[in-house]
């Protein structure tokens, strides 16, 4: 089973999604043009500060029910899944094979030398708009170690993800607007390659029409008893 995630996933941990960020202190913030390589050029306090927040952030929050199905469904099949999402929720439930095609909140790297940088994060005790990123002996500003809009994918975990999808018996993908390529695109990969696809999504996406089975669930509520209902919904 290959599983492809969004942030709709983490949404039931109390995580906003990208639509959702209208919180507070980012709702006048444009998730689009924050997650964007100009986007660092231009303000890279403003976005340390917001990948700060949104890290610290994690730490509040733990894995719900849709993390803890996927976990779960290892125990009688090979479970691989691809998530768009920064965050480690799918790790700590359990989940064993784990490709991060947009990056992760829990490692930074030098925007300069790209060496990993493992030194001492700013304090952040409450969301602030700015915060200067640490500097590298090189002279370059440490980033997140997340993708951009503009930047291209790991080409490692791309391929790892490429394959996830072309080798499964079934794909599930849950919690994405579906609109980010090339992400959006493995869904459709599987579609191509005859292999069943069922999406979970109490919104209807540009995939709904297009996959074998489209629920209209979220995923806290669908991933738990999905497995029993496969053989009905493939038929
Ligand atoms: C690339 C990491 C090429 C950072 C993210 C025009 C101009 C410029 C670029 C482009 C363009 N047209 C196309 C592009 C390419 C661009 C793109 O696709 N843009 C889109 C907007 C059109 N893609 C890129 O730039 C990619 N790179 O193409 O590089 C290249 C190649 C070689 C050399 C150089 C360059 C890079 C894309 C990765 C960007 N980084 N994230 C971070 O997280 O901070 S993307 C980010 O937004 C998320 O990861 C997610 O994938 C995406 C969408 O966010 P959301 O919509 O909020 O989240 P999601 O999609 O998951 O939607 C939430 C869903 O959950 C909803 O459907 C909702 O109904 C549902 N939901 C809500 N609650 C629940 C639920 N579902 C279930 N249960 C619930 N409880
Ligand atoms: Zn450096």
């Amino acid at each position: 089973m290959t599983v492809l995630s969004g942030a709709g996933m983490s949404a039931e941990s109390g995580v906003p999604t990208f639509r959702d960020v209208e919180t507070g202190l980012w709702a006048k913030v444009d998730p689009y043009e924050i997650s964007s390589s100009d986007g660092w050029r231009r303000h890279p306090e403003k976005v340390w500060a917001w990948y700060l927040w949104r890290h610290y952030m994690m730490k509040a929050v733990d894995p719900n029910d849709g993390h803890r199905a996927v976990a779960a469904w290892q125990d009688g099949a090979e479970v691989h899944v691809v998530t768009q999402n920064v965050d480690d929720l799918h790790e700590r439930a359990g989940s064993a094979r784990v490709h991060h095609v947009h990056g992760s909140l829990f490692s930074f790297r030098c925007d300069r030398c790209d060496v990993p940088y493992v030194g001492p994060l700013p304090p952040m005790p409450e969301p602030v708009e700015t915060v200067d990123p640490p500097r590298c002996a090189c002279g370059g500003l440490i980033r997140p170690d997340v993708v951009w809009f503009g930047e291209p994918l790991p080409s490692e975990e791309w391929d790892r993800s490429v394959e996830a999808v072309s080798r499964a018996d079934v794909a599930i993908v849950v919690g994405t607007s579906a609109v980010v390529y090339p992400a959006a695109g493995l869904p459709e990969m599987a579609l191509a390659e005859g292999i069943p696809v069922i999406e979970v999504n109490p919104e209807e996406t540009p995939l709904s029409d297009r996959v074998t089975i489209s629920l209209r669930e979220t995923s806290a509520t669908a991933l738990p008893g999905l497995l029993q209902r496969l053989p009905a919904l493939l038929g």
